[in-house]
Parts: C-alpha cells; sequence; structure tokens
C-alpha cells in the first residue's frame, strides 16, 4: 500500500507513534509518505528507501494574525495523494489533522479520486484541547466523517463517547513499542555517568505540560531521597519546566534532580533507570510508562486515563490516586529497598510491555487500511 501519514513531528507519543508506524509498516514493504511541518524528530533522514518525507510550508502574511496551516496542510496533501496516487490518508491527533482531511478528501473528489480517511485520537485532542468549546463542532464534524476511527486506549474511546456525540464505530487499537529493538541495543550500560554505584535512579520523561504534575515528581523524590540513596533524571522541556527548576533550587536538590531537556537517547536513560514515575492528571495511554517497562524499568504512575491499561498493579509497577504523593513514595521505597522484588517486578515489566509489541498492533493497522480503501470502492 502507499500510506501517508500526517502528525506533529515533535517529541510528543502521538508523533512518535506514527514515526514508529511508519518505519514498521515500511519494513512490511509498503510506502509511506510522512507529510508535516518538520522531519519527525525519531525519523531518520534516508531510513528506509521506502520512507519519504514531504515539509508543509505556511508561507507568512502580515495581514494573518494566525498563519493558515490546516489550508497549508490540505493543499500539500491533495498535492502529494494526486502525484503519488496515495491508497489511505492516516492522519494522527484530531486536531488540526482530521479537519484538513476532511477537506482534503472532498477536493480531491472534486477531481475523482476517492481517498479513505483513518484518524487515530491520542489524548489531549479529546480530554483537554478538542473538547473545548471552541473546537468541538469542528472535531466531532471530522471524527464522524473519518472512514476509520481509532483510540490508543479503551479509556480514550470512552471518553472520546462521553465527549462528543459521534456516530462512526471507534476501534481500540493500543500504542506499541519495538521490544526486539530494545532487546538489541547494546548492555550493560555506563550508569556510572550519571549516578554513584549505590544511587538509585528514577526517571520522568514528558512535555512538561500542567497535566503532567511535575511538583509531584519532584515532592515524591524529595521524600524518597531523604531515605536512600538517589537521583531523579527529568526528561522534557515544556512550561512547567520553569517551576520544577526553581522548586529544585529552593529544595537544594540541584546535584540530586538533573533535568536533561529533550532527548533523542532514550533508550540509554532508561537502561540507566530503576524506576519510572508518571503520576498525571490525565493520560489516555501514557507511552513513556510503556518504553520504560520495556526497558525493564517498573512504573510508579497514577491511575489517570488509560494509565491502568499499560501499568499493570503490582505486575509491571504500582498505581495511586492523582496526587497520592504518599502512596506513591511508600509503592517507590517499597521496590528500591528490596533488591528481590525490584529484580522480579524488572521482570514482570518486561512481561508486561511485550503485550504490546509491535508486531502485535502493526498488522491491526493494515487490516484497518484495507478496510477504509475497500470501504470507498462501494
Ligand atoms: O502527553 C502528551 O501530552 C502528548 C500527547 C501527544 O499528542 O503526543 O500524548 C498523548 O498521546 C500519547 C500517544 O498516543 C499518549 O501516550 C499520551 O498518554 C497522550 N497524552 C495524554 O493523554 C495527556
Amino acid at each position: 500500500m502507499k500510506i501517508a501519514i500526517v502528525c506533529y513531528p515533535t517529541f510528543g507519543g502521538s508523533g512518535v507513534v506514527a514515526t514508529e508506524l511508519g518505519i514498521a509498516l515500511s519494513a512490511k514493504g509498503h510506502e509511506i509518505h510522512f507529510i508535516t511541518y518538520r522531519q519527525p524528530v525519531r525519523l531518520e533522514a534516508l531510513q528506509h528507501p521506502l520512507i519519504h518525507f514531504h515539509e508543509v510550508n505556511v508561507p507568512d502574511y502580515p495581514l494573518f494574525k494566525y498563519q493558515p496551516y490546516e489550508l497549508a496542510l490540505s493543499s500539500r496533501l491533495v498535492d502529494v495523494i494526486k502525484t503519488i496516487q496515495i491508497d489511505v490518508l492516516h492522519v494522527h491527533y484530531a486536531i488540526p489533522h482530521a479537519y484538513a482531511a476532511y477537506m482534503t478528501k472532498m477536493m480531491l473528489l472534486d477531481i475523482g479520486i476517492k481517498i479513505p480517511i483513518v484518524t487515530t485520537l491520542h489524548g489531549t485532542d479529546i480530554t483537554l484541547v478538542g473538547s473545548h468549546p471552541f473546537y468541538k463542532p469542528a472535531v466531532t464534524f471530522s471524527i464522524n466523517h473519518s472512514d476509520r476511527v481509532t483510540a490508543v486506549s479503551q479509556s480514550l474511546k470512552e471518553d472520546t463517547l462521553r465527549l462528543f456525540v459521534i456516530h462512526t464505530k471507534i476501534e481500540v487499537v493500543p500504542n506499541f513499542i519495538d521490544t526486539e529493538k530494545i532487546n538489541r541495543l547494546g548492555k550493560p550500560c555506563k550508569r556510572s555517568l550519571l549516578a554513584q554505584k549505590e544511587e538509585k535512579i528514577i526517571t520522568h520523561i514528558s512535555n512538561f505540560r500542567p497535566l503532567k504534575r511535575i511538583m509531584d515528581v519532584i515532592a515524591i523524590f524529595e521524600r524518597l531521597h531523604k531515605e536512600l540513596p538517589c537521583k531523579l533524571m527529568m526528561v522534557g522541556e515544556g512550561p512547567e519546566k520553569i517551576n520544577a527548576v526553581a522548586q529544585v533550587k529552593a529544595l537544594g536538590l540541584e546535584d540530586k534532580i538533573i533535568f536533561l531537556g529533550n532527548s533523542n537517547e532514550i533508550d540509554k536513560i532508561l537502561c540507566y533507570s530503576d524506576l519510572f514515575l508518571l503520576p498525571s492528571e490525565k493520560e489516555s495511554f501514557g507511552l513513556s510508562a510503556l518504553e520504560a517497562m520495556a526497558h525493564g524499568v517498573p512504573v510508579i504512575s497514577s491511575n489517570a486515563g488509560g494509565l491502568s491499561e499499560v501499568n499493570k498493579e503490582g505486575f509491571s509497577g504500582y498505581l495511586a490516586p492523582v496526587g497520592d504523593i504518599e502512596t506513591m513514595v511508600q509503592k517507590a521505597k517499597s521496590l528500591l529497598t528490596d533488591e528481590a522484588l525490584h529484580t522480579q517486578f524488572r521482570t514482570q515489566a518486561k512481561k508486561q510491555a511485550s503485550l504490546f509489541s509491535i508486531e502485535n498492533v502493526v498488522g491491526k493497522y493494515e487490516a484497518i487500511y484495507a478496510d477504509a480503501i475497500a470501504s470507498i470502492r462501494f
């Protein structure tokens, strides 16, 4: 198949999922065309002869207070789909991608070309931004006019049906991870680069938005470090970072809490890690938790959204209600102070992650594409 993929090219989970999916599909012989405003961060240039990247440029015009990205995207989509004779268009994150996809479909129909649209809902496009009254009618319309709709967790599917009036079937296709690739990575890792031998390494990775509850991460660590030697790796960039850095300074923990910024070395960092923290207020899936588990890192998370579908209580880690720092500290302590238990959870975390292995998921998307293509032919 010739598949066009639209996503955000940033470090966010939806862009990572879209990119890894495209790479996996190309390995199965499909021709993949990424169409976005920048090369996706996890996409290496010239990675595979079947992978192509088409940049969307939005010309600056002083009359516009807001530059019309959807217009530029749908025009570029029309151009690429027509020229390359794309079979199916898969858009990740509803806003504004599903909306631009619908306009693309209509413009192509006008010249006699039919293109099916598959929309994957990722989380905040539904639970936060998409349900805002300013966007809701357009998001509802775009979901209802997609040929196939998928959600990355059962929880997100339920949120979508609760927040919008949807009459299109939503299929749950969970996020995935290339467990084989992780197993192939070089070990042992050089954890001495980050911490002393006796120090446990705790990691948090996110986009530092308020819903990630960064202050909870710091509060949990502050309590833990009073009881055991440890260090905290904070990976990512975002609006809460400035407050987090100030809080770390106020607590005098600058030498224990390290801010690593956005990183392309997530595999290395997770290889060094003993525990992963994700106390989010909302989380449709929690891809970073899955990545940690695939590296054998147990997860202490909140039980928000789809996290309980990913992190299995008492097996790959522990879950607690949002804001329940006390429970998270106690659970983290129990894991980090009991060598045998920690080793057991490391193994179990990997086992739980293997349920989300890429091989189980790529076939589902291929079937959805084939179904979407068939649906527009009749
Ligand atoms: O976590 C974010 O805020 C970024 C966002 C994104 O669009 O990349 O993540 C969402 O999609 C990820 C991939 O499907 C999920 O793993 C995240 O749980 C989800 N984030 C939220 O629901 C807050």
